[in-house]
């Protein structure tokens, strides 16, 4: 499925979804043509019964440096808001499978707010995170000040997004950014190995487990518990909940089918 992208590669197995970002001579600086490859495939593992899991990943010395600087350095607001490129930033919250990035070398800037919207995170020994934009006379405009924020706090974030500094994997687990610091070489095969264990799982109930987190971070506890209540209801229609509480008591393991 990598034929007709210019700067991503893309392929399934095992019920994964893999999208690799190749631009590596520039650090896989993200460009306009880039995100959109990226949200278009994206949606496309998400329409896919095969696809259970999508992992993201950099290829060459870093997950991504950011945008493309050269693309940006004269724009203009105007042109700005009439590309409206963040209608397909926008679109990566729509997206019901779960993400896991895989991170090594750098995630700055619009790549650190594209690893900030996976589900899960795992980091190469050595890898760096960071909001360089204060240093390029702009800031964040994908995300960066809310997600962070209400990953880390007000406090760390100010310290963050004012610097411009550098935050290294340690750093990010330490705060909650990142699940796990993993060596270097094994980056892809431990993504992949907890990819393969959460594509066991039943595809409905992690969609729906996906929403329901994500509802937390914007709705109060009492909207959310209810919001939570409805979903966990709904899985009272799924063959998969059949199938799964059926399993236990037969003392086998469920085939779940997503259903
Ligand atoms: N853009 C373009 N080229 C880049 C790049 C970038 N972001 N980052 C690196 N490169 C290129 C370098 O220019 C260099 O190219 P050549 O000189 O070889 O032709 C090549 O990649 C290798 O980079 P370095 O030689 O600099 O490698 P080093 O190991 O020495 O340094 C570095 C690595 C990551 C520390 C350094 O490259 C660096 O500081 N890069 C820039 C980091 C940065 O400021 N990123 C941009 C932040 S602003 C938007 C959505 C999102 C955003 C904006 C708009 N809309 C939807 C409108 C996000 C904005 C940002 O991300």
């Amino acid at each position: 499925m990598s034929e007709g992208y210019q700067f991503i590669e893309t392929g399934i197995s095992e019920q994964i979804g893999m999208i690799t970002l190749n631009r590596p001579h520039v650090l896989n600086a993200l460009n306009r043509t880039m995100i959109f490859e990226i949200l278009s495939v994206m949606e496309s593992y998400d329409r896919d019964d095969n696809v259970r899991v999508i992992v993201l990943n950099g290829k060459g010395r870093a997950f991504a440096a950011g945008a493309d600087i050269d693309e940006m350095a004269n724009a203009s607001s105007i042109d700005l808001e009439m590309l409206n490129q963040f209608a397909d930033w926008d679109r990566l919250a729509w997206i019901k499978k779960p993400i896991i990035g895989a991170v090594h070398g750098f995630a700055l800037g619009g790549a650190f707010e594209l690893a900030l919207c996976c589900d899960l995170l795992l980091a190469a020994e050595g890898a760096e995170f960071g909001f360089p934009e204060v240093n390029l006379g702009i800031m964040p405009g994908a995300g960066g000040t809310q997600r962070l924020t209400k990953l880390v706090g007000k406090t760390k974030a100010m310290e963050w997004l004012f610097t411009g500094k550098r935050i290294s994997s340690r750093e990010a687990l330490k705060y909650g950014l990142i699940n796990q610091i993993v060596a270097p070489e094994l980056l892809i095969e431990e993504t992949v190995k907890l990819a393969r264990q959460i594509a066991l799982q039943p595809p409905l109930s992690i969609r729906l487990i996906k929403e329901s987190v994500l509802k937390a971070v914007d709705y109060p506890l009492y909207e959310g518990m209810q919001f939570e209540r409805k979903n966990f209801y709904l899985l009272f229609s799924s063959e998969d909940q059949k199938e799964g509480m059926k399993a236990f008591q037969e003392k086998r393991k469920p085939d779940f089918k997503g259903r």
